[in-house]
């Protein structure tokens, strides 16, 4: 059963039993399905918490009614992470964004997919390359910058990353581009100089957006580092990168549920044009269909 999706464990439930289901076999069967699909032990006990609530009246229940009702409070939680907030509504010149997040979590890939979706909507962009820890990563954007015909403002390796997230804002203020995004290093939560300037680089940028960028496959220790970050430095939302190929499919709703922040978009393959809104509705229905 380890391998399954999330989707084909549900499918699995009781499947081809028709006869009325006890509250607490059902319950004992989502627990194991959220938990090996990676929903976290906290959002899976408040998932079956809100089915007992909901199902306590009737004390055993169709197949279907359950499952009907499970997809409803999975909805709910997606729901939660929404937000009014649009990309193409700013009217700050530039809108800064700046994005943080561990290694390999997808920030510069993500600097490059939000530059693409912005240009396709007619806003135009520079990208600053203010990892200047990680051999390649300038030029890993440089390469972004070049596919987009986006104006990527770098210095050489080692360099103060606060002063190119300052040249980059300086240059967008120049040529009145609608948007800055800054790509910064990976650092793992538990080291303090990269914390430290870090906070320096926000401190300098004044970002109008800070994105945290998770791995979805990362899963439970998404949600360790996405608080670290959350109480060192801020941030005002994520992006949830590789859902393509987390064959589990459950760490969405624990981010969802124990962040409390809104989730932008959610990265979909390696490609600039793998970043989708973020639309609880498709997710559920890619799951329940
Ligand atoms: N399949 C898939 N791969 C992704 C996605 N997002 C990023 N990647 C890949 O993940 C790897 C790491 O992405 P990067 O953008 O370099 O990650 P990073 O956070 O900038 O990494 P560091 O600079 O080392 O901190 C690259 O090979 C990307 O192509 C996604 O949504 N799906
Ligand atoms: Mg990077």
């Amino acid at each position: 059963m380890g391998k399954m999706s999330l989707k084909d464990k549900i499918k699995s439930i009781f499947a081809g039993r028709f006869d009325l289901l006890k509250v607490d076999e059902l319950k004992d069967e989502f627990f194991n399905i959220l938990l090996e699909s990676d929903v976290s032990i906290e959002t899976t006990e408040y998932i079956l918490a809100e089915f007992e609530k909901k199902a306590d009246e009737e004390k055993r229940m169709k197949r279907d009614n359950a499952i009907e009702l499970l997809k409803e409070i999975l909805l709910r939680i997606l729901n939660d992470a929404r937000t009014s907030f649009n990309f193409l509504k700013q009217d700050k010149k530039p809108f800064i964004v700046l994005f943080i997040g561990i290694n390999g979590t997808g920030k510069t890939t993500t600097v490059g997919k939000l530059s693409y979706f912005l240009l396709k909507n007619g806003k135009t962009v520079a990208m600053g390359a203010s990892d200047t820890f990680r051999a390649g990563a300038i030029d890993q954007l440089k390469i972004h910058g070049e596919n987009l015909g986006v104006r990527v403002i770098y210095q050489g390796m080692g360099s103060d990353p606060a002063a190119v997230a300052y040249d980059t804002i300086e240059h967008a203020k120049a040529r009145k581009l609608d948007y800055a995004i800054i790509d910064t290093a990976g650092r793992m939560q538990t080291n303090r100089n990269l914390m430290e300037e870090m906070k320096k680089i926000k401190r300098i940028s004044k970002p109008d957006l800070t994105i945290l960028t998770v791995d979805a496959m990362a899963a439970n220790d998404a949600i360790e580092q996405a608080s670290t970050f959350k109480k060192e430095i801020g941030f005002d939302g994520l992006i949830v990168n590789k859902m393509d190929t987390d064959a589990r499919g459950g760490s969405i709703f624990s981010i969802a549920h124990q962040f409390r922040k809104p989730i932008y978009f959610i990265g979909v393959g390696q490609n600039m044009q793998d970043l989708i809104p973020y639309d609880p509705k498709y997710i559920i229905d890619k799951i329940f269909s």
